[in-house]
């Protein structure tokens, strides 16, 4: 995970959405991938994740790591949630990457089958000396709400059971209980899934912050940085509030 973190914190720029949610999430800036990695690139991020058609075309041995998902779904599918493995470990690294990225929606009747992948996948990769990181998103039909303190702390400890190198999950909304779900994944370290865009940027940080407070590794974001009026601005706050641990009224501050 060393090279993904800057004194023990990390920085993650998401650009998967197109297709995790279809090109709805794009403007006619943001839809150009080489928009989003030049953010990656000069907003000072830890590393960049894409899916491999992204990294063929658009990421040149940039020095900013990239993060290559190994599995992922549309949106178009409504039922219950299952994203099987689309690029390899080795072609992963082919592409340059320095981790690979891998989603297990828990609580989906197909859990086990992207359990036992993941298994497969974790394996490999460190085989490589390679970290493999989790997206773990408690969905499907049993999962009334994916958000309460119970259901982030357990994304957060099964992703530490299966062996994931971090846990991407999502903010349960207050400092208390997601401090709970840090505790939970024990010495996996755990980055906030950024969600969609904010009514505000003020509110998003404040989220962001909070996190850091309850103990995370940094955030994995994606909508909040990119679709941003100033990406660069936007990510100098992240950067003092996730890696230079500044209250969150001082990074506001930032022009
Ligand atoms: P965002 O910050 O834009 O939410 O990106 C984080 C992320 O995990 C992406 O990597 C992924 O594409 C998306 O969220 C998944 O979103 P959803 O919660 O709709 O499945």
């Amino acid at each position: 995970m060393n090279k993904l973190m800057r004194d023990g914190k990390s920085l993650i720029l998401a650009y998967d959405q197109g297709l995790e949610h279809g090109p709805t999430d794009f403007n006619d800036k943001n839809v150009d991938p080489t928009y989003v990695v030049d953010i990656a690139r000069r907003g000072g991020f830890d590393a960049f994740v894409s899916q491999k058609g992204i990294a063929e075309r658009y990421y040149n041995n940039e020095k900013v790591p990239l993060l290559l998902k190994l599995n992922g779904k549309t949106a178009i599918y409504g039922k219950e949630p299952m994203a099987r493995q689309n690029c390899s470990v080795e072609y992963a690294i082919k592409l340059g990457a320095s981790a690979v990225g891998y989603t297990i929606y828990i609580g989906s009747a197909y859990e086990s089958e992207m359990m036992a992948e993941f298994g497969r996948i974790q394996e490999e990769a460190h085989a490589h000396n390679l970290p493999a990181i989790l997206w773990i998103y408690p969905r499907g039909e049993f999962v009334k709400n994916d958000t309460t303190k119970e259901m982030v702390a357990y994304a957060a400890r099964a992703g530490m059971e299966l062996g994931a190198d971090a846990v991407k999950i999502k903010y349960s909304g207050d400092i208390e209980s997601f401090r709970w779900a840090v505790r939970a994944a024990g010495k996996t370290p755990v980055y906030m899934a950024g969600g969609p865009k904010t009514a505000t940027e003020d509110e998003f940080l404040r989220h962001v912050s909070e996190c850091v407070k309850a103990g995370a590794s940094g955030v994995a974001v994606g909508r909040n940085a990119w679709q941003s009026d100033d990406p660069f601005r936007t990510a100098r706050r992240l950067n003092a509030i996730v890696i230079q641990g500044k209250p969150l009224e001082e990074a506001l501050k930032i022009k």
